[in-house]
């Protein structure tokens, strides 16, 4: 057998299951630009069962669920607030201004969990002349911040924050289920205050391909049609959809046991004499470590390989590990033995 890494670069190296490659070789299709491939349609019913909304879009990926959404609900020229190291701001190509036509505005925050004051605080006041904020984007949980929950009391202060401003609210739940899991309620309490939720079936979940929009009846019309003029109508994609379906029942019950691998991994980095770990903060399947300088992030990733371990450097300062289905309790030994000595 060749030689495989511990890869714990992202959640988005997994690949699907065994019971999924079955569900997808069988499922059954149709052309469903024409609205008839019954395996989407089962997955677009089941996801906006689980978010609790009205209805869902299947698109190709995070990056067009979320554009999509920044398109539905905003006019060029308007502006759309967010955390400063979220992922629609940071990671999506500038899609907001390239696609919408809007400007972000930033607001800071302690380890990606917005202060609903502080967001209150970056509104412009309604004058003709300013860029009218006119969508909130949250993400939970969130990326950078390191995998970070925001509680749902939390998210419902943002709403009304929101509302006082007539703002409609988007959630980037890119893992919703990993934040659902943590803070151990369903998934559709953490979507309850948002007016748009997409997320990934292709991050922890396993599958190999796509994201899930969700809302009204009447926002998901308005999504469709922009997911179309983005090239996103997808045709037999019931293939794709099917993997879904299996991820639902057999990945998400399982992301408790990447988070407490994420845990163990973060003990171990906290007790490495080249990284420093807020313990407190590893809360889902990410864990940011910060690497003591003399050592650059780019040298310590090096020496990992060498020793079988991806990771990926966030920023100047951090390396990023991601636990998931494929790390399995013999993975995570050979990552902590790769961590027994100082690089
Ligand atoms: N995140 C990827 C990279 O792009 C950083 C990763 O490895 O974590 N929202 C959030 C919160 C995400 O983390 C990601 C992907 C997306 C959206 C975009 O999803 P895709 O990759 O499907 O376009």
């Amino acid at each position: 057998m060749s030689f495989e890494f511990v890869d714990l670069r992202s959640d988005t190296v997994t690949r699907p299951t065994p019971s999924m490659r079955k569900a997808m070789a069988e499922a059954e299709v149709g052309d469903d630009v024409y609205g008839e491939d019954p395996t989407v349609n089962a997955l677009q019913e089941e996801a906006a069962r689980l978010m609790g909304k009205e209805a869902a879009l299947f698109v190709a990926s995070g990056t067009m669920g979320n554009a999509v959404c920044v398109k539905a609900h905003t006019q060029p020229g308007e502006e759309a607030v967010m955390e400063a190291t979220c992922h629609i701001y940071w990671f999506e190509n500038g899609g907001m201004a390239a696609i919408s036509g809007v400007i972000p505005k930033l607001v800071p925050s302690d380890h990606g969990i917005l202060d609903p004051q502080k967001v209150r605080e970056a509104l412009r006041p309604a004058v003709y002349y300013l860029p009218r904020p006119s969508l909130l984007c949250v993400e939970n949980t969130h990326n950078m911040g390191g995998g970070t929950c925001t509680p749902v009391p939390v998210l419902h202060e943002l709403r009304a924050v929101a509302r006082e401003r007539g703002m409609a609210t988007h959630l980037d739940g890119a893992r919703i289920f990993n934040a659902a899991t943590a803070l151990g309620v369903a998934p559709s309490e953490v979507a309850a205050p948002f007016d748009s939720v997409q997320f990934c079936i292709s991050k922890g979940l396993c599958a190999p391909v796509g994201s899930l929009v969700c809302g009204t009846k009447e926002f998901i019309e308005k999504a469709r049609v922009i997911r179309k003029r983005l090239g996103g109508g997808m045709r037999q994609a019931g293939v794709l959809a099917a993997a879904g379906l299996v991820a639902f029942k057999e990945i998400v019950p399982t992301l408790k046991d990447d988070h407490r691998r994420a845990r163990t991994l973060a003990m171990k980095l906290a007790s490495h004499p080249d990284f420093s770990v807020e313990i407190d903060w590893v809360q889902t399947n990410i864990v940011m470590a910060k690497v003591r300088p003399p050592k650059t992030t780019a040298q310590v990733c090096a020496a990992l390989k060498e020793r079988g371990v991806l990771a990926s450097p966030a920023g100047p300062a951090n390396i990023r590990f991601v636990t998931h289905h494929d790390i399995d309790d013999a993975a995570l030994a050979r990552a902590l033995e790769a961590l027994d000595k100082p690089f």
